[in-house]
């Protein structure tokens, strides 16, 4: 019988899926034709989905560790054991340290609503520290909010209607297919499509033009084609009367943003920004697909603040098509977080840590961390800094449990291993946060072996911990029903019907949004904002605090999604190994040949790639793509012990493309040296 499911995992579009089931098992997984925003197309990691449910290396029962902390040797106990060996930890930490000595890490693992917030109700309850999340785009999200407050970005589907888009700073082949199909498709019809990128990535092979610049140098990019758009009177002038604010004073600094000086910072050639900018003001309806890459920058959300004004300079959000999209999906929220999370339970506030600083976290001395709960995230593989936080999950007074599918290189760090369910077989509400949509799917199977749903296990936690609020004894399914029975007023003006919607596990999507109707404090798009610190917009170099001479770009792969997939070894194939690119520029002056071993080191780590030399990337940035576990590393680490702690300028993100090293040929010598 086939089932509709929704993906679950971290891409912009939440897939529509059908599952076929028999017998109580999964056999086979399609795109579902009738889901709004994505009919029928999915990737082909998620066609694979049922080898991923079943697969031998899959964790079905709670374990302890026997072993040395990171060496993998567990031995299995029952769940009435493993709850009450973490509350027995947890009541002892809590009344030797205190509440806040435990910290739960979760990400972007499972992105439905109810498992990936539930945790939130329990460590708020018990009064533990809170990780700040901030692992993705929040920089993005914090850049275009200070020009356009709430007001939605085009859905994708609306680039169909784009004789220009620009894909800037994404990789759409791996992370927005529904886009770049539609983008082929309309090449046809003599539609243009121009990659704005740090290197030739794989969607590069779909568009007119590729654009190379140098790493965190977009804003200044934006900036001289707007000098340009300014210069050629290309602007939109009544659109900028009508619908923006401050742009009179925005437009005289324009001035010193030419071409010539932009050629210096971004390495684009002044002619083609000049063409890059006459094409974008002469479009009939010219779109911008932005990606999240450069975003993960100290000067990211300034960078996408710039990039968002350039649609209302030529009036763009006023056609069909035209705009930006990869940003804000709906003006409100479609659900009430607060239903899950329950901020209501915490007594006071929350110590907080940001994910990037996990690594940071678990080391300092004062107000020590001693308890670390992992659920939906793989730090070990995916987080800054990953010496350094290794370093701290090796940890002999630190508690770890780790609640997971696989065993993941961070699971082998875990006191105690708990078994988590995949999606079908858990209930959820899902929404994407590429699209306007909301969901609800049931389970489609009952749990292999012995694993649990976060929430299940949050639930099994709550009763071992003596915590009886009604919230931990309700099912999934029950929670699902509170949520959607207590709309939000947003929802219930997109989805009159939602509340009665839950049985159909169909996917809610509305007719178009208007994107006139601008959702800041004036009704404008903000060329000015008074009320940030950097009132008006101007290009902010990153801060050259690391003194090599390389930009690493960690970019990611058509293979597998973060973590995510690397029990496929059909796909970790396609893959193949751990390269970095490396022009043949850069690689010719340190005698480095294709195919190579070399090292790549900066202050933090050392990390051994082999060398992969190529003209599809400006000389100066090297890129690696993918995330890899430690077992396909050549050296014990991988791309992320290259990335430092630092944030974001705004929204506290993640600034993992922004870090500077320098490499050579990798001998044993050397390796020791360093
Ligand atoms: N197959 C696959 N799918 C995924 C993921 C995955 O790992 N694999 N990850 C998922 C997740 S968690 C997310 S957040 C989304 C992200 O999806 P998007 O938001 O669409 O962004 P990405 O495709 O990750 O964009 C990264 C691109 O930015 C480029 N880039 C880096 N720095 C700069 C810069 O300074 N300027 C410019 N112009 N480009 C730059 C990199 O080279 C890379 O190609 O995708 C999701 N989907
Ligand atoms: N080098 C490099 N580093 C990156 C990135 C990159 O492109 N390159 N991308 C960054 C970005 S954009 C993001 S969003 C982060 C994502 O980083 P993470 O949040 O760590 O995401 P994943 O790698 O998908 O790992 C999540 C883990 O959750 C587990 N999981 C899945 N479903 C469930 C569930 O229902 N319950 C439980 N308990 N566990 C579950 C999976 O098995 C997986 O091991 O990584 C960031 N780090
Ligand atoms: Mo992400």
């Amino acid at each position: 019988m086939w089932k509709k499911a929704i993906c679950p995992y971290d891409c912009p579009a939440s897939c529509g899926l059908l599952v076929r089931e028999e017998n109580g098992k999964i056999l086979e997984v399609k795109g579902d034709k009738d889901h709004p925003a994505t009919r029928g197309v999915i990737c082909e990691k998620m066609k694979g989905y049922p080898s991923s449910l079943y697969s031998p290396d899959r964790l079905l029962f709670p374990m302890k560790r026997i072993g040395r902390k990171g060496e993998g040797k567990f031995t299995r106990i029952s769940w009435e054991e493993a709850a009450a060996e973490i509350a027995g930890q947890w009541k002892n930490i809590i009344s030797e340290w205190g509440s806040q000595a435990v910290l739960p890490a979760v990400y972007s693992g499972v992105m439905s609503d109810i498992q990936r917030n539930c945790g939130h109700a329990f460590f708020n309850r018990m009064g533990a520290s809170e990780i700040v999340m901030t692992l993705c785009s929040t920089a993005k999200g914090e850049g275009y909010r200070q020009a356009m407050g709430n007001t939605p970005s085009l859905e994708p589907d609306e680039l169909r209607d784009s004789d220009l888009c620009l894909i800037w700073g994404c990789n759409a082949k791996a992370t927005r297919i529904h886009s770049l199909i539609d983008r082929i498709k309309k090449r046809k019809e003599g539609g243009r499509t121009v990659l704005i990128e740090t290197y030739k990535n794989p969607t590069a092979d779909y568009v007119d033009q590729v654009v190379l610049v140098r790493p965190g140098t977009d804003g200044m990019l934006a900036l001289a084609m707007m000098h340009v758009l300014v210069r050629e009177h290309m602007t939109d002038e009544p659109f900028l009367k009508e619908k923006t604010e401050g742009f009179e004073i925005f437009r005289k600094t324009l001035k010193e943003y030419t071409p010539k000086r932009a050629e210096a910072v971004t390495g684009v050639k002044a002619e083609i920004i000049e063409q890059l900018a006459k094409d974008y003001g002469k479009a009939k309806a010219p779109g911008i697909l932005l990606g999240s890459g450069n975003s993960r920058y100290r000067n990211g959300a300034m960078t996408v603040r710039i990039i968002t004004l350039l649609p209302a300079l030529v009036g763009a959000w006023k056609k069909k098509g035209g705009g930006l999209c990869g940003c804000r999906v709906t003006k409100g929220s479609l659900i009430n977080l607060d239903l899950i999370r329950r901020p209501d339970f915490r007594r006071k506030p929350a110590e907080k840590v940001n994910i990037n600083q996990l690594a940071g976290a678990l080391s300092r001395r004062e107000n020590p961390i001693k308890s670390l709960y992992v659920y939906g995230l793989n730090p070990a593989n995916t987080v800054s800094d990953q010496k350094m936080l290794l370093k701290g999950l090796e940890r002999e007074d630190l508690f770890t449990v780790v609640h997971e599918r696989f065993l993941t290189d961070t699971a082998r760090y875990a006191d105690i291993l708990l078994p988590a369910t995949f999606s079908p077989e858990q209930t959820d509400i899902y929404r994407a946060y590429g699209c306007p949509t909301l969901a609800y799917a049931k389970k489609a199977v009952r749990p292999a072996g012995e694993c649990k749903s976060n929430w299940d296990t949050f639930c099994l936690l709550a009763e071992a911990m003596g915590f009886t609020e009604d919230y931990f004894q309700k099912s999934e399914e029950e929670m699902a029903k509170c949520i959607l029975s207590q709309p939000t007023a947003y929802l219930k003006q997109l989805f009159p019907k939602a509340a009665q919607h839950p049985e159909a596990g169909e996917c809610m999507k509305p007719e178009g949004q208007d994107h006139l109707q601008i959702e800041t404090e004036s009704g404008k798009i903000l060329f000015v904002n008074e009320s940030e610190t950097e009132k008006i917009p101007r290009y902010i170099p990153v801060e050259e605090t690391q003194t090599y001479p390389l930009h690493l770009v960690a970019a990611p792969s058509v293979y597998t999604l973060n973590s995510g997939f690397l029990d496929r070894k059909d796909l970790k194939k396609r893959r193949g190994a751990m390269t970095l690119k490396i022009h043949t520029r850069d690689a010719k002056v340190r005698n480095i040949r294709n195919g190579q071993r070399i090292f790549c080191f900066n202050d933090l780590a050392c990390v051994e790639f082999i060398a992969e030399v190529t003209e599809n990337l400006l000389p100066g940035t090297v890129v690696a793509e993918g995330v890899f576990d430690l077992a396909g590393s050549l050296n014990g680490y991988t791309v992320n012990a290259l990335h430092h702690q630092y944030l974001s300028d705004c929204g506290e993100a993640t600034t993992l493309n922004d870090n500077r090293v320098e490499i050579r040929p990798a001998d044993k010598r050397s390796l020791q040296e360093l």
